[in-house]
């Protein structure tokens, strides 16, 4: 196609777009009056390609998720077997496929001890949605039905449903809504940076551990039903736990009798060079959430891991479960997804990005720490944050928040590189493909937005 006809099915896109086309996240008016979205065409390896034929190096893993890269045809493969032999059947009445029951025993064995059951659903928010009225079923039949509090993290994301948001501790979606529902309750994350003030990590780490025994308390420990948790908070900015807080909070849960939820939508499946958050902190969770890199995007696909504490009461008391989804379990992305985990342990990404990759890529992105915009640069395996302050001494923040953000992450796109702004923390979480020369590639790119950046605000 010539370079004017890609441009002419760009525009004719865009207005397609806008005038039909809701985006999730997104200021509609605002999108419209910027000239639309960005159409994505292709993408191979670590590259995505637009409509007008630009490059971008995908730092983002598309949301977190593409965790093998792209364009690999041993998925798309093993999605068209498994249409041909069997597009579809449900898991409801008595009857199973064999890819879910291979997925399984292959999650069973992948998780930490005594994970063994799942329960299928297409989203981490669905599956997160499943893991609340799980412990609150747990309680019930275990007659202690007065605990169904859950407590869970301001700025933790576990997804959009209505119960999945009240999770989240996300204020602006609280706010769309009248949220949390009834039984939900948030408190302080383990954000050392922002909030560490004259603490030293380990102590902070405590700190922000004892605020859920606090909350525990101030509830009534025979009213809590669970704690949940992302080992680390990803779309709250790359937020990483001090070393103190999860074994505290481990301890904590414990004492009080409280189910542990581990949220590793983001964390599992190699991207902090373990198989899953949990194994990086020693976390010994009772249930735990599964989505994104269990398929690696390329269908959607999530798992809530029970383990046997209460996946056994579910069965020796529960009767039936009232709980599911027409594609709980379905064929063929479970199909994918063991196709994908078979491709991560083939060619050993997780060990990759623990042992080269990942710390290749966090001492690239650490040289970034002396650029006048940069307070903080954290990170571990394939999870990056490049924090940006107006003032690095005092750490103060910009006004108003995020527009130094919103400013690198355009530079980020014309320059051809993806990052995420979260505020004004750009954060990368790349493919677990990701080369050294990649890496070199993503930083330098993200090293020009951050100059270009701190041209705009006059920060030298
Ligand atoms: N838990 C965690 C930890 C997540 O990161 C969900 C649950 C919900 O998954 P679903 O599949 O329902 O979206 C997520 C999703 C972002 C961004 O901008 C992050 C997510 C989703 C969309 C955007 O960082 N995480």
């Amino acid at each position: 196609m010539s370079l004017q006809a890609l441009r002419n099915s760009t525009t004719v896109w865009r207005e397609t777009d806008t005038r039909h086309h809701l985006h999730p996240f997104t200021d509609f008016q605002g999108l419209a009056e910027e000239g639309g979205s960005r159409i994505i065409t292709r993408a191979e390896g670590v590259w995505l390609e637009d409509s007008e034929g630009q490059r971008i190096l995908d730092g983002m893993s598309g949301l977190w998720c593409v965790n093998v890269g792209y364009g690999r045809e041993r998925l798309a493969k093993a999605a068209y077997d498994q249409m041909v032999a069997l597009p579809y059947y449900n898991t409801f009445f008595k009857t199973a496929t064999p890819p879910s029951i291979e997925l399984s025993e292959k999650l069973a064995e992948l998780t930490p001890a005594g994970l063994n059951r799942v329960f299928y659903a297409s989203s981490g928010s669905e599956a997160n949605d499943t893991l609340a009225r799980i412990v609150r079923r747990y309680w019930k039949l275990v007659g202690q039905p007065e605990r169904r509090n859950i407590i869970s993290r301001t700025n933790g994301y576990h997804g959009s449903t209505m119960a999945a948001a009240s999770l989240g501790g996300m204020q602006p979606m609280h706010a769309l809504d009248d949220l949390p529902l009834p039984g939900f309750h948030h408190v302080r994350q383990p954000y050392f940076f922002g909030e560490g003030g004259d603490l030293s990590p380990e102590d902070f780490g405590l700190a922000a551990a004892k605020a859920i025994e606090d909350k525990i308390l101030e509830l009534g420990p025979e009213t809590v039903a669970a704690f949940i948790g992302e080992p680390i908070q990803g779309a709250g900015g790359v937020v990483i736990p001090p070393q103190s807080y999860w074994p505290e909070v481990q301890r904590i849960c414990r004492e009080y009798d409280v189910l542990l939820i581990a949220d590793e939508v983001i964390c599992g499946f190699g991207r902090t060079g373990h198989w899953f958050g949990s194994n990086l902190f020693g976390i010994e969770p009772d249930l735990m959430t599964l989505a994104k890199g269990i398929t690696s995007g390329y269908l959607p696909l999530s798992a809530a891991m029970v383990g046997d504490r209460v996946a056994e009461v579910l069965r020796d008391k529960g009767g039936e479960f009232a709980h599911g989804f027409t594609y709980s379990g379905h064929p063929v992305a479970c199909a994918v997804a063991l196709e994908n985990i078979a491709i991560i342990e083939e060619e050993k990404l997780v060990e990759r990005v623990h042992d080269d990759t990942g710390p290749y890529l966090q001492e690239r992105l650490a040289t970034l720490a002396d650029h006048p915009l940069v307070g903080e640069v954290r990170g571990v395996g394939f999870l990056g944050a490049v924090e940006l302050v107006a003032d690095k001494p005092s750490r103060a923040g910009f006004k108003p928040k995020g527009r130094a953000g919103t400013l690198c992450r355009d530079h980020c796109f014309e320059i051809g590189v993806i990052s995420r702004a979260v505020g004004d923390t750009m954060v990368v979480a790349p493919p677990l493909i990701l080369t050294r020369e990649e890496a070199d590639e993503l930083v330098q790119r993200l090293g020009q937005a951050l100059d270009k950046t701190a041209a705009d605000l006059n920060i030298a």
